[in-house]
Protein backbone atom coordinates (compact mmCIF):
# COMPACT_ATOMS: atom_id res chain seq x y z
CA UNK A 1 0.00 0.00 0.00
CA UNK A 2 1.00 3.50 -0.77
CA UNK A 3 2.13 5.59 2.28
CA UNK A 4 -0.95 8.56 2.79
CA UNK A 5 0.45 12.07 2.49
CA UNK A 6 -0.53 13.39 6.25
CA UNK A 7 -3.45 16.47 5.17
CA UNK A 8 -1.45 20.07 5.62
CA UNK A 9 -5.05 21.24 5.54
CA UNK A 10 -6.68 23.27 8.55
CA UNK A 11 -8.85 21.57 10.58
CA UNK A 12 -12.41 22.26 8.87
CA UNK A 13 -10.59 22.62 5.53
CA UNK A 14 -11.12 19.54 2.99
CA UNK A 15 -7.61 18.99 1.80
CA UNK A 16 -7.50 19.44 -2.08
CA UNK A 17 -6.85 16.77 -4.73
CA UNK A 18 -6.37 16.25 -8.37
CA UNK A 19 -8.80 14.61 -10.69
CA UNK A 20 -7.60 11.64 -12.57
CA UNK A 21 -9.70 10.55 -15.48
CA UNK A 22 -10.31 6.87 -15.85
CA UNK A 23 -11.38 5.10 -18.64
CA UNK A 24 -15.56 3.56 -18.01
CA UNK A 25 -14.39 0.19 -18.57
CA UNK A 26 -11.52 -1.77 -17.83
CA UNK A 27 -10.42 -5.67 -18.53
CA UNK A 28 -13.49 -8.04 -17.22
CA UNK A 29 -15.84 -4.77 -17.14
CA UNK A 30 -18.10 -3.64 -19.66
CA UNK A 31 -17.48 0.09 -21.00
CA UNK A 32 -19.80 2.47 -20.56
CA UNK A 33 -19.90 4.64 -23.70
CA UNK A 34 -22.73 6.95 -22.59
CA UNK A 35 -19.70 9.27 -22.13
CA UNK A 36 -19.54 9.70 -25.90
CA UNK A 37 -21.94 12.21 -27.01
CA UNK A 38 -23.55 11.84 -30.07
CA UNK A 39 -26.33 13.42 -32.22
CA UNK A 40 -28.88 11.54 -34.35
CA UNK A 41 -28.46 11.72 -37.95
CA UNK A 42 -28.76 14.33 -40.21
CA UNK A 43 -29.42 16.69 -36.99
CA UNK A 44 -26.49 18.82 -37.29
CA UNK A 45 -27.00 22.04 -39.14
CA UNK A 46 -24.43 23.01 -42.57
CA UNK A 47 -23.18 26.04 -41.92
CA UNK A 48 -22.02 28.03 -45.25
CA UNK A 49 -17.90 27.93 -45.77
CA UNK A 50 -17.71 31.37 -44.78
CA UNK A 51 -19.28 30.71 -41.18
CA UNK A 52 -17.32 32.67 -38.45
CA UNK A 53 -14.99 30.28 -36.52
CA UNK A 54 -16.54 31.39 -33.24
CA UNK A 55 -19.94 30.55 -34.99
CA UNK A 56 -18.93 26.80 -35.22
CA UNK A 57 -18.97 25.93 -31.32
CA UNK A 58 -21.85 24.44 -31.35
CA UNK A 59 -20.45 22.49 -34.16
CA UNK A 60 -17.72 21.51 -32.08
CA UNK A 61 -19.69 19.67 -29.36
CA UNK A 62 -22.24 18.15 -31.55
CA UNK A 63 -21.50 14.99 -34.09
CA UNK A 64 -22.06 15.43 -37.81
CA UNK A 65 -23.99 12.18 -38.68
CA UNK A 66 -25.13 11.52 -42.05
CA UNK A 67 -25.85 7.87 -42.01
CA UNK A 68 -28.98 6.76 -39.70
CA UNK A 69 -28.55 2.94 -38.11
CA UNK A 70 -31.35 1.96 -40.81
CA UNK A 71 -29.19 2.71 -43.41
CA UNK A 72 -30.46 6.28 -44.78
CA UNK A 73 -28.50 9.38 -45.19
CA UNK A 74 -29.69 12.26 -43.94
CA UNK A 75 -29.76 15.78 -43.43
CA UNK A 76 -27.73 18.54 -44.70
CA UNK A 77 -24.69 16.97 -45.03
CA UNK A 78 -25.53 14.71 -47.17
CA UNK A 79 -22.70 14.45 -50.06
CA UNK A 80 -25.27 13.10 -52.21
CA UNK A 81 -22.42 10.98 -53.84
CA UNK A 82 -22.76 8.58 -57.09
CA UNK A 83 -23.74 5.32 -56.25
CA UNK A 84 -20.61 4.23 -58.29
CA UNK A 85 -18.50 6.52 -56.04
CA UNK A 86 -19.75 5.05 -52.70
CA UNK A 87 -19.05 1.88 -54.05
CA UNK A 88 -15.44 3.00 -54.76
CA UNK A 89 -15.13 4.02 -51.55
CA UNK A 90 -16.31 1.14 -49.86
CA UNK A 91 -13.94 -1.10 -52.07
CA UNK A 92 -11.07 1.43 -50.67
CA UNK A 93 -12.49 0.26 -47.00
CA UNK A 94 -11.97 -3.07 -47.82
CA UNK A 95 -8.48 -2.99 -49.28
CA UNK A 96 -7.13 -0.88 -46.55
CA UNK A 97 -8.64 -3.67 -43.76
CA UNK A 98 -7.53 -6.83 -46.33
CA UNK A 99 -4.38 -5.13 -46.23
CA UNK A 100 -3.88 -4.64 -42.53
CA UNK A 101 -4.75 -8.14 -42.09
CA UNK A 102 -2.43 -9.81 -44.50
CA UNK A 103 0.59 -7.50 -42.63
CA UNK A 104 -0.63 -8.32 -39.38
CA UNK A 105 -0.08 -12.13 -40.07
CA UNK A 106 3.13 -11.12 -42.08
CA UNK A 107 4.89 -9.61 -38.77
CA UNK A 108 3.56 -12.50 -36.42
CA UNK A 109 5.93 -14.76 -39.37
CA UNK A 110 8.81 -12.54 -39.13
CA UNK A 111 8.47 -10.75 -42.42
CA UNK A 112 8.36 -7.50 -41.17
CA UNK A 113 9.68 -6.14 -38.09
CA UNK A 114 6.54 -4.46 -37.05
CA UNK A 115 2.52 -3.29 -37.77
CA UNK A 116 -0.08 -1.16 -37.31
CA UNK A 117 -3.27 -1.53 -38.09
CA UNK A 118 -6.35 0.98 -39.14
CA UNK A 119 -9.26 -1.22 -38.16
CA UNK A 120 -12.10 0.87 -37.50
CA UNK A 121 -10.78 3.72 -38.96
CA UNK A 122 -10.70 2.75 -42.57
CA UNK A 123 -13.47 5.33 -43.62
CA UNK A 124 -11.49 8.71 -42.45
CA UNK A 125 -8.61 8.30 -44.63
CA UNK A 126 -10.52 7.13 -47.27
CA UNK A 127 -13.00 9.64 -47.59
CA UNK A 128 -10.90 12.83 -46.57
CA UNK A 129 -8.51 10.93 -50.02
CA UNK A 130 -11.41 11.42 -52.10
CA UNK A 131 -12.15 14.94 -51.09
CA UNK A 132 -8.81 16.09 -51.84
CA UNK A 133 -7.40 17.26 -55.04
CA UNK A 134 -4.20 15.53 -56.84
CA UNK A 135 -1.18 18.04 -55.66
CA UNK A 136 -2.61 18.58 -52.36
CA UNK A 137 -0.48 17.56 -49.31
CA UNK A 138 -1.43 15.16 -46.80
CA UNK A 139 0.87 14.91 -43.35
CA UNK A 140 -0.37 11.78 -41.80
CA UNK A 141 0.46 9.51 -38.76
CA UNK A 142 0.98 6.00 -39.01
CA UNK A 143 -2.91 5.13 -38.91
CA UNK A 144 -3.67 6.84 -42.34
CA UNK A 145 -2.45 4.12 -44.82
CA UNK A 146 -6.22 4.40 -46.26
CA UNK A 147 -4.82 7.50 -47.58
CA UNK A 148 -2.43 5.76 -49.63
CA UNK A 149 -4.73 2.62 -50.49
CA UNK A 150 -7.67 4.67 -51.58
CA UNK A 151 -5.88 5.94 -54.32
CA UNK A 152 -4.15 4.00 -57.13
CA UNK A 153 -0.62 6.39 -57.45
CA UNK A 154 1.16 3.54 -55.38
CA UNK A 155 1.30 0.09 -55.84
CA UNK A 156 0.50 -2.67 -52.44
CA UNK A 157 3.94 -4.38 -53.94
CA UNK A 158 5.77 -0.89 -53.60
CA UNK A 159 4.27 -0.58 -50.40
CA UNK A 160 4.68 -4.00 -48.81
CA UNK A 161 8.72 -3.78 -50.13
CA UNK A 162 9.08 -1.28 -47.24
CA UNK A 163 7.25 -3.12 -45.14
CA UNK A 164 9.23 -6.30 -45.79
CA UNK A 165 12.54 -4.62 -45.71
CA UNK A 166 13.84 -5.98 -48.97
CA UNK A 167 15.93 -4.81 -52.05
CA UNK A 168 13.05 -3.12 -53.38
CA UNK A 169 12.02 -0.81 -49.93
CA UNK A 170 12.03 2.79 -51.31
CA UNK A 171 13.52 3.92 -48.30
CA UNK A 172 15.92 1.93 -48.17
CA UNK A 173 15.69 0.63 -44.69
CA UNK A 174 15.87 4.55 -42.85
CA UNK A 175 12.35 4.69 -42.00
CA UNK A 176 10.28 2.22 -39.49
CA UNK A 177 7.93 -0.15 -42.24
CA UNK A 178 4.63 1.28 -41.47
CA UNK A 179 6.34 4.88 -42.27
CA UNK A 180 5.64 5.30 -46.10
CA UNK A 181 6.84 8.60 -47.77
CA UNK A 182 5.44 9.67 -51.03
CA UNK A 183 5.50 13.30 -52.78
CA UNK A 184 4.31 12.17 -56.04
CA UNK A 185 1.03 10.83 -54.38
CA UNK A 186 0.83 13.79 -51.58
CA UNK A 187 1.78 11.70 -48.69
CA UNK A 188 4.30 13.70 -46.95
CA UNK A 189 7.09 11.38 -45.21
CA UNK A 190 5.53 10.19 -42.11
CA UNK A 191 7.38 11.95 -38.64
CA UNK A 192 7.67 9.42 -36.02
CA UNK A 193 7.20 12.19 -33.31
CA UNK A 194 4.06 12.85 -32.64
CA UNK A 195 2.18 15.75 -33.04
CA UNK A 196 5.07 17.50 -35.21
CA UNK A 197 2.57 16.43 -38.53
CA UNK A 198 0.41 19.48 -37.73
CA UNK A 199 3.58 22.28 -37.13
CA UNK A 200 4.44 20.26 -40.62
CA UNK A 201 1.57 21.10 -42.56
CA UNK A 202 0.66 24.41 -41.17
CA UNK A 203 4.08 25.47 -42.60
CA UNK A 204 3.32 23.74 -45.91
CA UNK A 205 0.36 25.36 -46.08
CA UNK A 206 1.65 28.58 -45.44
CA UNK A 207 4.37 28.33 -48.07
CA UNK A 208 1.71 27.04 -51.02
CA UNK A 209 0.14 30.27 -50.02
CA UNK A 210 3.01 32.94 -49.76
CA UNK A 211 3.99 31.07 -53.06
CA UNK A 212 0.53 31.82 -54.20
CA UNK A 213 -0.29 28.29 -55.49
CA UNK A 214 -3.32 27.04 -55.15
CA UNK A 215 -2.76 23.44 -53.08
CA UNK A 216 -3.98 22.84 -50.13
CA UNK A 217 -2.51 20.71 -47.00
CA UNK A 218 -3.77 18.23 -44.48
CA UNK A 219 -2.61 17.73 -41.24
CA UNK A 220 -3.19 14.93 -38.98
CA UNK A 221 -2.64 13.89 -35.82
CA UNK A 222 -3.85 11.39 -32.98
CA UNK A 223 -6.11 12.30 -29.69
CA UNK A 224 -3.42 11.52 -27.33
CA UNK A 225 -0.87 13.79 -29.46
CA UNK A 226 -3.23 16.83 -28.67
CA UNK A 227 -1.25 16.59 -25.44
CA UNK A 228 1.91 17.92 -26.81
CA UNK A 229 3.21 21.93 -27.39
CA UNK A 230 3.02 21.22 -31.37
CA UNK A 231 -0.74 21.29 -31.52
CA UNK A 232 -1.35 24.32 -29.90
CA UNK A 233 1.63 25.80 -31.57
CA UNK A 234 0.13 24.68 -34.93
CA UNK A 235 -3.00 26.16 -33.97
CA UNK A 236 -2.07 29.51 -33.16
CA UNK A 237 -0.15 30.02 -36.81
CA UNK A 238 -3.03 28.71 -38.54
CA UNK A 239 -5.38 30.93 -37.31
CA UNK A 240 -3.26 34.06 -37.45
CA UNK A 241 -2.33 33.66 -40.89
CA UNK A 242 -5.12 31.85 -42.26
CA UNK A 243 -3.27 29.12 -43.89
CA UNK A 244 -4.99 26.72 -46.21
CA UNK A 245 -5.16 23.30 -43.64
CA UNK A 246 -7.09 20.94 -42.78
CA UNK A 247 -6.11 19.80 -39.29
CA UNK A 248 -7.71 16.54 -38.29
CA UNK A 249 -7.38 15.17 -35.36
CA UNK A 250 -8.12 11.54 -35.05
CA UNK A 251 -10.14 10.45 -31.64
CA UNK A 252 -9.90 6.89 -31.40
CA UNK A 253 -10.52 6.81 -28.44
CA UNK A 254 -7.03 5.58 -26.77
CA UNK A 255 -3.32 6.44 -27.20
CA UNK A 256 -1.83 3.42 -26.59
CA UNK A 257 -3.64 1.93 -23.30
CA UNK A 258 -4.20 5.54 -22.04
CA UNK A 259 -7.58 6.86 -22.50
CA UNK A 260 -8.44 10.19 -24.82
CA UNK A 261 -9.97 11.90 -21.23
CA UNK A 262 -6.22 11.99 -20.24
CA UNK A 263 -5.42 14.08 -22.81
CA UNK A 264 -8.45 16.25 -22.12
CA UNK A 265 -11.44 14.99 -24.08
CA UNK A 266 -13.30 14.30 -20.82
CA UNK A 267 -15.35 17.49 -20.22
CA UNK A 268 -14.74 19.32 -23.52
CA UNK A 269 -13.81 17.99 -27.04
CA UNK A 270 -10.78 18.03 -28.84
CA UNK A 271 -12.57 19.75 -31.76
CA UNK A 272 -13.32 22.50 -28.91
CA UNK A 273 -9.75 23.15 -28.74
CA UNK A 274 -10.38 24.28 -32.80
CA UNK A 275 -12.75 27.08 -31.85
CA UNK A 276 -10.91 28.18 -28.70
CA UNK A 277 -7.94 28.98 -31.34
CA UNK A 278 -10.27 30.91 -33.38
CA UNK A 279 -10.74 28.12 -35.84
CA UNK A 280 -13.34 26.91 -37.49
CA UNK A 281 -14.26 23.44 -35.94
CA UNK A 282 -16.64 20.13 -36.96
CA UNK A 283 -16.78 17.29 -34.93
CA UNK A 284 -17.83 14.40 -36.85
CA UNK A 285 -18.85 10.36 -36.88
CA UNK A 286 -15.54 8.96 -38.56
CA UNK A 287 -17.08 5.64 -38.89
CA UNK A 288 -19.93 7.40 -41.43
CA UNK A 289 -18.20 7.53 -44.93
CA UNK A 290 -20.70 10.31 -45.90
CA UNK A 291 -19.79 12.29 -43.08
CA UNK A 292 -16.09 12.18 -43.61
CA UNK A 293 -16.59 12.98 -47.14
CA UNK A 294 -18.87 16.05 -46.32
CA UNK A 295 -17.13 17.79 -43.95
CA UNK A 296 -13.25 17.01 -45.28
CA UNK A 297 -15.25 18.68 -48.45
CA UNK A 298 -16.57 21.13 -46.52
CA UNK A 299 -13.05 21.92 -45.03
CA UNK A 300 -11.21 21.51 -48.56
CA UNK A 301 -13.32 24.37 -49.75
CA UNK A 302 -12.73 26.38 -47.34
CA UNK A 303 -9.13 26.24 -47.45
CA UNK A 304 -9.26 26.87 -51.53
CA UNK A 305 -11.33 30.01 -51.27
CA UNK A 306 -8.93 31.53 -48.60
CA UNK A 307 -11.06 31.17 -45.51
CA UNK A 308 -8.57 29.51 -43.27
CA UNK A 309 -7.90 26.58 -41.21
CA UNK A 310 -10.69 24.13 -39.93
CA UNK A 311 -10.13 21.31 -37.24
CA UNK A 312 -12.15 18.34 -37.61
CA UNK A 313 -12.12 16.25 -34.69
CA UNK A 314 -13.57 12.54 -35.98
CA UNK A 315 -14.91 10.52 -33.74
CA UNK A 316 -14.08 6.54 -33.90
CA UNK A 317 -12.64 3.63 -32.36
CA UNK A 318 -9.10 2.33 -32.70
CA UNK A 319 -10.24 -1.44 -33.04
CA UNK A 320 -7.11 -3.15 -33.26
CA UNK A 321 -4.04 -3.25 -30.96
CA UNK A 322 -2.65 0.04 -31.31
CA UNK A 323 0.36 -1.44 -32.70
CA UNK A 324 2.21 -5.56 -33.09
CA UNK A 325 3.68 -4.54 -29.89
CA UNK A 326 0.50 -3.72 -28.34
CA UNK A 327 -1.90 -5.89 -25.89
CA UNK A 328 -4.83 -4.11 -25.32
CA UNK A 329 -6.49 -6.59 -23.40
CA UNK A 330 -4.52 -5.68 -20.85
CA UNK A 331 -5.89 -1.89 -20.12
CA UNK A 332 -10.07 -2.29 -21.88
CA UNK A 333 -12.29 -4.78 -22.53
CA UNK A 334 -11.96 -7.32 -25.39
CA UNK A 335 -15.68 -6.42 -26.15
CA UNK A 336 -15.37 -2.94 -26.62
CA UNK A 337 -15.40 -2.90 -30.45
CA UNK A 338 -18.77 -4.50 -30.65
CA UNK A 339 -20.13 -2.04 -28.63
CA UNK A 340 -19.12 1.02 -29.86
CA UNK A 341 -21.91 3.35 -30.33
CA UNK A 342 -20.90 4.33 -34.06
CA UNK A 343 -19.98 0.36 -35.18
CA UNK A 344 -18.17 -0.53 -38.04
CA UNK A 345 -17.53 1.96 -40.97
CA UNK A 346 -17.53 -1.20 -43.93
CA UNK A 347 -20.79 -2.52 -42.23
CA UNK A 348 -22.11 1.03 -42.30
CA UNK A 349 -21.55 2.06 -45.75
CA UNK A 350 -22.66 -1.39 -46.90
CA UNK A 351 -25.86 -0.97 -45.18
CA UNK A 352 -26.78 2.46 -47.04
CA UNK A 353 -26.10 0.70 -50.36
CA UNK A 354 -28.41 -2.33 -49.84
CA UNK A 355 -31.03 0.29 -48.48
CA UNK A 356 -31.15 2.61 -52.09
CA UNK A 357 -31.03 -0.40 -53.84
CA UNK A 358 -27.34 -0.31 -55.06
CA UNK A 359 -25.85 -3.02 -53.42
CA UNK A 360 -26.34 -7.14 -52.02
CA UNK A 361 -24.66 -8.93 -49.56
CA UNK A 362 -23.78 -11.76 -52.05
CA UNK A 363 -22.15 -8.38 -54.14
CA UNK A 364 -20.34 -7.64 -51.34
CA UNK A 365 -19.17 -10.99 -50.27
CA UNK A 366 -17.75 -11.66 -54.31
CA UNK A 367 -16.07 -7.93 -53.81
CA UNK A 368 -14.11 -8.90 -50.49
CA UNK A 369 -12.92 -11.52 -51.73
CA UNK A 370 -11.82 -10.39 -54.92
CA UNK A 371 -9.70 -7.52 -53.04
CA UNK A 372 -8.47 -10.17 -50.53
CA UNK A 373 -7.19 -11.91 -53.49
CA UNK A 374 -5.65 -8.73 -55.02
CA UNK A 375 -3.91 -8.24 -51.57
CA UNK A 376 -2.18 -11.70 -51.59
CA UNK A 377 -1.19 -11.43 -55.03
CA UNK A 378 0.62 -8.44 -53.87
CA UNK A 379 1.75 -9.57 -51.33
CA UNK A 380 3.24 -12.93 -53.34
CA UNK A 381 4.80 -10.44 -55.96
CA UNK A 382 6.58 -7.96 -52.94
CA UNK A 383 7.81 -11.67 -51.41
CA UNK A 384 9.66 -12.25 -54.44
CA UNK A 385 12.21 -9.83 -53.83
CA UNK A 386 12.80 -11.03 -50.36
CA UNK A 387 11.45 -10.04 -47.01
CA UNK A 388 12.74 -9.94 -43.58
CA UNK A 389 12.77 -13.29 -42.66
CA UNK A 390 15.34 -14.11 -45.43
CA UNK A 391 17.56 -11.10 -45.11
CA UNK A 392 16.98 -9.78 -48.78
CA UNK A 393 17.66 -6.20 -47.02
CA UNK A 394 19.19 -3.20 -48.72
CA UNK A 395 22.70 -3.43 -49.32
CA UNK A 396 24.74 -1.50 -46.45
CA UNK A 397 26.29 0.80 -49.73
CA UNK A 398 23.29 2.09 -50.41
CA UNK A 399 23.29 4.25 -47.02
CA UNK A 400 25.64 6.67 -49.05
CA UNK A 401 22.78 7.39 -51.62
CA UNK A 402 20.28 10.34 -51.77
CA UNK A 403 22.29 12.03 -48.98
CA UNK A 404 24.24 14.67 -51.50
CA UNK A 405 22.68 15.46 -55.15
CA UNK A 406 26.24 15.04 -56.07
CA UNK A 407 28.10 12.60 -53.85
CA UNK A 408 31.36 14.52 -52.63
CA UNK A 409 34.87 13.13 -52.05
CA UNK A 410 35.09 11.72 -48.63
CA UNK A 411 31.88 9.69 -49.63
CA UNK A 412 32.51 8.43 -52.88
CA UNK A 413 36.06 7.55 -51.29
CA UNK A 414 33.96 5.64 -47.59
CA UNK A 415 31.52 3.83 -50.10
CA UNK A 416 35.08 1.96 -52.05
CA UNK A 417 36.38 1.38 -48.80
CA UNK A 418 33.06 -0.65 -47.92
CA UNK A 419 32.84 -2.07 -51.11
CA UNK A 420 36.28 -3.12 -51.32
CA UNK A 421 36.15 -5.19 -48.15
CA UNK A 422 33.89 -7.84 -49.21
C1 LIG B 1 6.58 13.01 -29.11
C2 LIG B 1 6.27 11.56 -28.93
N1 LIG B 1 5.92 11.09 -27.72
C3 LIG B 1 5.63 9.77 -27.55
C4 LIG B 1 5.71 8.90 -28.59
C5 LIG B 1 5.40 7.40 -28.39
N2 LIG B 1 4.08 7.09 -28.93
C6 LIG B 1 3.94 6.60 -30.18
S1 LIG B 1 2.34 6.37 -30.62
C7 LIG B 1 1.78 6.95 -29.12
C8 LIG B 1 0.31 7.07 -28.84
C9 LIG B 1 -0.37 8.07 -29.73
O1 LIG B 1 -1.76 8.07 -29.53
P1 LIG B 1 -2.70 8.95 -30.40
O2 LIG B 1 -2.11 10.28 -30.64
O3 LIG B 1 -4.05 8.91 -29.79
O4 LIG B 1 -2.72 8.19 -31.83
P2 LIG B 1 -3.22 6.70 -32.14
O5 LIG B 1 -2.04 5.80 -31.94
O6 LIG B 1 -4.35 6.39 -31.25
O7 LIG B 1 -3.62 6.70 -33.58
C10 LIG B 1 2.86 7.28 -28.29
C11 LIG B 1 2.74 7.79 -26.91
C12 LIG B 1 6.12 9.42 -29.86
N3 LIG B 1 6.20 8.64 -30.95
N4 LIG B 1 6.37 10.75 -30.00
MG1 LIG C 1 -5.65 7.70 -30.28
Amino acid sequence: MTEQRRSAAPAGREPLHLHVPEPSGRPGHHTDFSYLQTSPAGAVPRPPIDVSPADTGDLARALVRVLADDGRALGPWNPQLEPGRLRQGLAAMLKTRAFDARMLVAQRQKKTSFYMQSLGEEAIGTGQAFALEPGDMCFPTYRQQSLLLARDDISMVEMMCQLFSNQRDPMKGRQLPVMYSYKRAGFFTISGNLATQFIQAVGWAMASAIKRDTRIASGWIGDGATAEADFHTALTFAHVYRAPVILNVVNNQWAISTFQAIAGGEATTFAGRGVGSGIASLRVDGNDFLAVYAASHWAAERARSNLGPTLIEWVTYRAGAHSTSDDPSKYRPKDDWANFPLGDPIARLEAHLIAIGEWSEARHDALRKEIEAQVAAAQKEAETFGTLVDGHIPDPASMFEDVYETMPAHLVAQRAQLLSGR
